[in-house]
């Protein structure tokens, strides 16, 4: 039930054109952010991009999206018509060859596109020479199997866009969904995920009607529309299913994690790609993933930091965020993020190479804010700093007032963070003295086990020992072992 797009591995990557949409209040800025971004998405979906066309509108064209022009010149790219028709949409056969069915309907179709075209304006290079005959199609090697465009689109509009375009249409949210299921390795993730992608897919998917429908998915079209309501149903049956599985994963997660709360954890949050799997490996010496593509990561990982503290603090690995994440992936990925969201300090890192790691940053909190994240501390990790300069690590400092500075590349850094990280907990930390008789000398073990000891000297009755540790612990290993 997958997009039929080779790994990156494979030598010939399918070819994608993007598309976007500059609405009002959207900056410049923003907008090729945003864009460079779905480039980024739609490479880790294995695709190459050819080519980025924009265009500026008051509002998207309801049918369509952006204006018969402009879909026209995308036409251009794929050697579809470029026409919405108002009566019959076109569809692609297998043989590639369009057709005219009789049962499709057409609906929302855009009104005043006149008056908006006027407002087109391109920002991509998409005005070569090769454009001398801006009507006539492209050379069939130029073209492309892929037009994605950065706005969300309707079902009724991603139907009207593959008529028009014959070839397979995604938006955003697509992209997304789609590299999560790709990524998802546990039972809990492809669950979760699976429920997102059938959410998303649900009002897309045009059934065949004929056998088993285990193909299609995004992009799916130009099928037949009988056993509509059947297919309905049975993704109200699966997505049931997959809730009660993920259910009963969270029952048994939370007993792990119960079992885990006595621990001191650390979260790492923040964007997609921001280097948090790579200091996850760095502070723990463990053999996560760490990979230049978007959403490397999409299950929680709880390691011990390394060199051991005592007490030990687990560091936990998160999946990234991203803007204009889908919301059914926020509600999917929560119990994901509950192991991290009941860490006593939450680390943001941000990539502050990237010139929009503000917003980056923003995103983060604000969908840490949708899920109910409150905590009480929190440490900005600006990483990265390899690739700036000190004019910019001298500008960053007084912008956030001292953060941290990292570069997981960078041991010292590392050394330094892994430093930080024990002292914030040490804060919250007493020393006091205990004394164990030599009749519970097990007691001496569980102190070791759990406390910092800062001295110890034996006597003729037993053990005399200065600790550093947390108030609760030592409560807890008196009442064990019936100490004064
Ligand atoms: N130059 C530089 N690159 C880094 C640094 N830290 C991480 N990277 C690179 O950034 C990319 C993403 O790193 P990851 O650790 O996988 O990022 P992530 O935040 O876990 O990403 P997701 O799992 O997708 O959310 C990789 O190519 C890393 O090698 C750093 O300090 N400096
Ligand atoms: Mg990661």
């Amino acid at each position: 039930m997958t997009l039929k797009i080779p790994d990156i591995a494979d030598k010939k990557l399918p070819r994608a054109l993007l598309v976007s949409l500059q609405l009002p209040g959207v900056s410049d800025q923003e907008h090729a952010a945003s864009l460079a971004e779905l480039g980024r998405l739609v490479h880790t979906l294995g695709m190459e991009v050819v080519e980025s066309i924009s265009q500026k509108r008051s509002s998207p064209a309801a049918g369509s999206v952006v204006g018969d022009g402009k879909l026209k010149e995308i036409a251009r790219w794929t050697g579809g018509t470029g026409i919405v028709t108002a009566n019959k949409p076109v569809v692609r056969t297998k043989a590639g060859v369009h057709k005219r069915p009789e049962d499709e309907e057409i609906e929302d179709l855009a009104e005043g596109d006149e008056a908006a075209d006027d407002l087109d304006h391109d920002f991509a290079d998409d005005s070569q020479e090769k454009k001398h005959d801006p009507s006539a199609p492209l050379p069939e090697a130029e073209r492309v199997q892929f037009v994605v465009f950065d706005n969300e689109l309707t079902p009724t509009q991603l139907r009207n866009l593959g008529a028009a375009l014959g070839v397979d249409v995604l938006d955003r949210t697509g992209v997304i969904v789609e590299i999560f299921y790709r990524h998802a390795k546990t039972p809990a993730a492809r669950a979760q995920v699976e429920i997102a992608r059938l959410t998303y897919l649900a009002p897309r998917i045009r059934v065949t009607g004929a056998g088993e429908r285990q193909g299609g998915g995004i992009g799916a079209k130009g099928v037949g529309e009988t056993a509509h309501e059947l297919e309905s149903r049975r993704i109200r049956d699966k997505i049931a299913a997959l809730r009660r599985e993920i259910e009963a994963i969270n029952k048994d997660q939370a007993l792990r994690r119960a079992r885990r709360s006595e621990h001191l954890k650390v979260a790492l949050v923040g964007y997609t790609n921001a280097g948090k799997s790579s200091l996850m490996r760095a502070l723990t010496k463990s053999e996560v993933l760490v990979a230049d593509r978007l959403f490397a990561t999409l299950d929680t990982t709880v390691r011990v930091m390394h060199p051991e503290t005592k007490p030990r603090i687990l560091i936990s690995d998160t999946v990234g965020f991203i803007k204009k994440l889908p919301h059914d992936l926020v509600a999917s990925f929560r119990s994901t993020l509950d192991e991290a969201l009941d860490a006593s300090l939450l680390m943001f890192i941000v990539d502050a190479s990237d010139p929009a790691f503000r917003s980056q940053l923003e995103t983060t909190k604000k969908v840490l804010g949708e899920i109910g994240a409150n905590h009480a501390d929190t440490l900005l990790v600006l990483n990265k700093v390899d690739m700036l300069s000190q004019l910019e690590i001298a500008a960053l400092k007084r912008e956030f007032n001292d953060p941290v500075f990292l570069s997981t590349k960078d041991k010292d850094s590392v050394g330094a963070l892994h430093q930080l990280i024990q002292s914030h907990f040490e804060h919250n930390m007493i020393e006091a003295g205990i004394f164990v008789p030599y009749a519970k000398s097990a007691a001496t073990a569980e102190i070791h086990a759990t406390m910092r000891v800062l001295s110890e000297e034996h006597d003729d009755e037993g053990t005399r020992l200065t600790v550093k540790c947390f108030e609760p612990d030592l409560d807890r290993i008196k009442k064990q072992f019936k100490l004064d």
